[in-house]
């Protein structure tokens, strides 16, 4: 007896089982509160001007020309145990300087995002505290090196304009945290910052000292703003590694031929 031929192929295809960073985008869908006015030299503007400026610009993401100042994304990526990179697409990296506004500093939560449930309502004091700062060096250049502190409440330097001409006023989103100046405090990260003027982008590459296990939670916060806060951005990012698909089997069978059964009498 001859069996028929059956010829069966498999493939087997393992994966890695290791786990896989995948970047986490952040939409800027903060506002933040506090509208805020600085006037020029000798200039007087009228009683309740505060509220005016408050109520006109409350429900503005953007104070300002947004071509200048718009923060459109954060796109938040844990590399590792203890790298982290963050992009931050803004039309303000292609105008730095311009008013005298500057770059701003990162701040991160380690123990969740709570904004205020209404964000127009959020500013410094109110909403989620920033467990770290990251400071960016040389921030009048394009590029440089970076340091992150545990963050001391006295080194954190709240949005700001220069008072403009006389006659004029310049309206800008205050109390919002935009730079952390440390003052002896030891860094527990390190790394390098760079602009890209086309891209319009900020990417800070940070390492931290400890694993982010040890730092914080799983799920961790983002803001940042320019240092007048015209726009602001926040959200939430996890550090916990997204597994890769386990082991992935395929099998491919296939019937090559199959000759009819023959018997001998
Ligand atoms: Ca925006
Ligand atoms: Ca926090
Ligand atoms: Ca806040
Ligand atoms: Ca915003």
């Amino acid at each position: 007896m001859k069996a028929g031929l059956l010829l069966s192929v498999f493939s087997l295809i393992i994966c890695t089982g290791t786990a896989q960073a995948v970047p986490q985008t952040i939409n800027d869908n903060f506002i933040g509160g506090r509208p805020n006015y600085t006037a020029g030299p000798g200039t007087s503007v009228p009683a309740n001007y505060l509220n005016y400026v408050r109520d006109t610009y409350r429900n503005a993401d953007v104070i300002g020309n947004p071509n200048s100042f718009n923060i459109e994304s954060m796109t938040v990526d844990f590399t590792g145990t203890n790298t982290l990179s963050v992009v931050i697409n803004s039309s303000f990296f292609d105008n730095i300087g311009e008013l005298g506004v500057g770059i701003g500093d990162l701040f991160i939560s380690t123990d969740g995002w709570s904004p205020v449930a209404d964000t127009r309502d959020d500013y410094a004091g109110t909403g989620e505290d920033w467990e770290i700062a990251v400071q960016l060096d040389s921030r009048d250049s394009l590029a440089g090196a970076l340091n992150a502190y545990n963050l001391v409440a006295p080194s954190v330097v709240l949005s700001s304009v220069a008072a403009p001409a006389a006659g004029h006023v310049a309206i800008y989103r205050g109390e919002q945290e935009v730079r952390y100046n440390a003052n002896g405090e030891s860094a527990i990260a390190g790394g390098n910052w760079a602009i890209d003027t086309n891209a319009n982008t900020l990417t800070l590459n940070i390492t931290f000292n400890n694993t982010f296990e040890q730092i914080g939670g799983a799920a961790w916060g983002f803001h940042y703003a320019m240092t007048c806060g015209n726009d602001v951005i926040e959200g939430a990012a996890s550090n916990t590694a997204v597994p890769e698909p386990s082991t992935l089997l395929l099998f491919g069978s296939a019937i090559i031929g199959a000759l009819p059964l023959r018997r001998k009498a």
